[in-house]
């Protein structure tokens, strides 16, 4: 079942970058209405849990390691298919892949320093939202 919410944290490479404004007005523009909005810094244990799919990869440490770096904004969104039209408005994970116009081919530093997260599932977003929200937090 589609919830029509999706998960978003702008990374630390693109807060450090100044282009959270710019990113957030794209996310409104595309037709996106923030349900929860915070701007905070993930611990390393926070980090570790919220990639614990990809605790096996090589990358794993690097990961936790950068998304601990720097603060970060976390968001609920939402918009009719919200987690696939989200995916597509970032675009591939390797910016030298992404389409033109998407938010990683414009912000992006790297593939590890991606500028934005986006839930790959309705489950996820709905476990990610409520790892970094309370009920109290999204309206
Ligand atoms: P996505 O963020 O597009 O859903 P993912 O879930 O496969 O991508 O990976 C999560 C994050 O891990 C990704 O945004 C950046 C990092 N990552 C993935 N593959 C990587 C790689 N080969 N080298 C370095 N970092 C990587
Ligand atoms: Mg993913």
């Amino acid at each position: 079942m589609a919830t029509n919410r999706t998960f978003t944290m702008l990374k630390p490479d693109a807060v450090e970058n100044g282009h959270m404004g710019k990113i957030i007005d794209m996310i409104i523009q595309s037709g996106f209405e923030i349900k929860a909005m915070k701007y905070t810094r993930l611990s390393t244990e926070q980090a570790k849990k919220f990639y614990e799919v990809h605790a096996e990869r090589p990358f794993y440490g690097e990961l936790v390691e950068y998304m601990t770096s720097g603060p970060i904004v976390a968001a609920i969104l939402e918009k009719e298919n919200a987690v696939a039209d989200f995916r597509a408005l970032i675009g591939a994970t390797d910016p030298a892949e992404a389409a033109e116009g998407t938010i990683r081919k414009s912000y992006a530093e790297s593939k590890g320093r991606n500028a934005v997260h986006g839930s790959d599932s309705d489950e996820n977003a709905v476990i990610e939202g409520k790892f970094h929200f309370s009920a109290n937090e999204i309206f």
